[in-house]
């Protein structure tokens, strides 16, 4: 089935989101994005009635940064540890392990209800040197024993395994690691193995950089992939760190993603960042928003692509400027924990907006013509009739909406307008697949081109973001095109 093809009632993602704002209740975190600094419709929000996560990776030291969190808790549904669940932290010295750092990770994840990419099992990277050192013929069991301790340990809290991260060298030849000299290409089907065994729930992904396009690299990780499927080792996804420079994002990238899940795995963007030469000129971050919104947009267009992960929240938790002497601004937010156009223009690609709350929310980019509502509603064949499902989740201060139309007649709804009265001190302040006008009191939602026509037992979900002043309570009816529908 596809990722996509549910509505928010899909009990998957309704009892992830249910999950999700019960636990950010509980804990107090759950913010408007206009309180983190950001404007629009949380991403992860946005993110989840399209049927994908939107992640971030976070440190340890991360944790106690509160206009950091304040962020990552209010638009991020997903955390990737930075390094606290890599080798060289978990098993500093052969068979004395440490998951403090990584369990305060996962803490906070569940905390806010955010699920947990565990990264990474088996890399050449941030490696103790013990494992280097150990003679051949003991890196096996070694390898075995850390995968069994780390993955045992996070069972049942970490969504995804990286179960092994960048096997590959740029021309598609696997990395002389300390893991290939022991076994050759066979540790990698050994490390999913032993994954598997430890946690069967996990997702188990291989992670690698360079392999968004179509590449040299990227063939070699195909037909790894394509033998691991053929031998019946389990694996279920391809991890695309997607580590850009400006204006570079690969053009084969949605054609790619397409191959691998062809094989039947999924595929995640994973470390999502966009570097540019410093200072970042109005043009360069223009160019930023639409590289990001390429990506989104080329996850979005495959069935099978889970979701896309940030590497960090803002330019200032960024890698990049460590690594990249003279680079940077490389993340949607700047080091102000602002949002950048690459965030704004994210909210769009998610279907969202970033318009103002005084004037008319409208879930359509202003740039985009095809995405005005259809001007003359009607309805072919027998009279219409409709039933709306309403989904509210409130917090102290805010709600989002999400409301799920179904054409319950006979005939083909061409066109709509869905009314209803907001409860008294209701203000919205960004809408999703619908424009939504005014922002209070009796409102209308119309249409957006893709969603306009609704054959017979055809559903559609929009939704909208709201504060409110104490009554959260979704609107007593509804009218599709001027006509009521019913509960359900
Ligand atoms: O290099 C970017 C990423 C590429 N893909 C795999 C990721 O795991 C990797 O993450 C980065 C971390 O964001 C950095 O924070 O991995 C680097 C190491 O390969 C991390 O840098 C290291 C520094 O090199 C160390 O000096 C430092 O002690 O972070 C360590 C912990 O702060």
């Amino acid at each position: 089935m596809s990722l996509r093809t549910g509505t928010l009632t899909h009990p998957r993602r309704a009892q992830r989101a249910l999950y999700a704002t019960a636990a950010a209740i509980a804990a107090g975190t759950l913010l408007l994005a206009g309180q983190a600094g950001a404007t629009g419709t949380g991403l992860k929000t946005l993110a989840e009635a399209k049927g994908i996560y939107f992640g971030t990776a976070l440190t340890q030291s991360n944790l106690s940064n509160s206009a950091l969190t304040a962020v990552a808790s209010g638009q991020f549904d997903m955390v990737t540890p930075g390094n606290e669940m890599k080798w060289d932290t978990t098993e500093p010295s052969n068979g004395t392990y440490n998951f403090s750092p990584g369990d305060q990770i996962v803490s906070y994840a569940q905390a806010n209800g955010m699920r947990v990419r565990g990264h990474n099992l088996v890399w050449h990277s941030q490696l103790p040197s013990w494992v280097s050192s150990l003679p051949t013929t003991q890196v096996q069991a070694a390898m075995e024993s850390h995968i069994t301790t780390e993955a045992t340990h996070y069972k049942g809290k970490v969504y995804s395994w990286d179960v092994v991260n960048e096997p590959f060298n740029d021309d598609g030849t696997l990395r002389q690691d300390a893991f290939y000299a022991a076994m050759g290409n066979g540790y990698i089907a050994d490390a999913l193995k032993t994954a598997h065994a430890a946690d069967p729930n996990a997702k188990l992904y291989l992670n690698d950089y360079n392999i968004e396009g179509q590449n040299a690299k990227s063939d070699a990780m195909y037909n790894l992939v394509k033998s691991l499927k053929a031998a019946g080792v389990p694996i279920d996804g391809i991890g695309l760190e997607s580590h850009f420079v400006l204006g570079q994002v690969p053009s084969t990238m949605k054609a790619n993603m397409q191959r691998f899940t062809a094989l039947g795995v999924n595929v995640a963007v994973t470390e999502l960042d966009d570097r540019i030469q410093l200072p970042a000129s109005s043009a360069n971050l223009a160019q930023q928003a639409t590289d990001f919104t390429t990506v989104v947009d080329d996850c979005l267009a495959v069935s099978g692509c889970v979701g896309v992960s940030q590497w960090g929240v803002g330019d200032a938790d960024s890698w990049i400027p460590g690594f990249f002497s003279g680079y940077g601004a490389a993340t949607m937010y700047d080091a102000n924990y602002q949002p950048k156009p690459a965030y704004n223009a994210v909210v769009t690609a998610l279907g969202g907006s970033t318009s103002s709350p005084s004037a008319s929310v409208s879930a359509s980019a202003s740039a985009s013509p095809s995405a005005s509502p259809s001007p003359s509603p009607s309805v072919t064949g027998v009279a219409s009739s409709c039933k709306v499902a309403d989904v509210v989740n409130a917090w102290n201060t805010g709600l989002t909406e999400n409301i799920t139309i179904t054409n319950t007649g006979s005939g083909t709804v061409n066109g709509w307008t869905l009314g209803f009265t907001l409860s008294a001190g209701q203000t919205i302040t960004s809408a999703w697949s619908a424009t939504i006008t005014p922002t209070s009191g009796q409102v209308t939602a119309t249409n957006l081109s893709y969603n306009g026509t609704l054959t017979p037992g055809a559903a559609t979900t929009i939704g909208f973001q709201a504060n409110h002043t104490g009554d959260a309570a979704a609107p007593a009816s509804f009218t599709l095109n001027g006509k009521t529908c019913s509960a359900g």
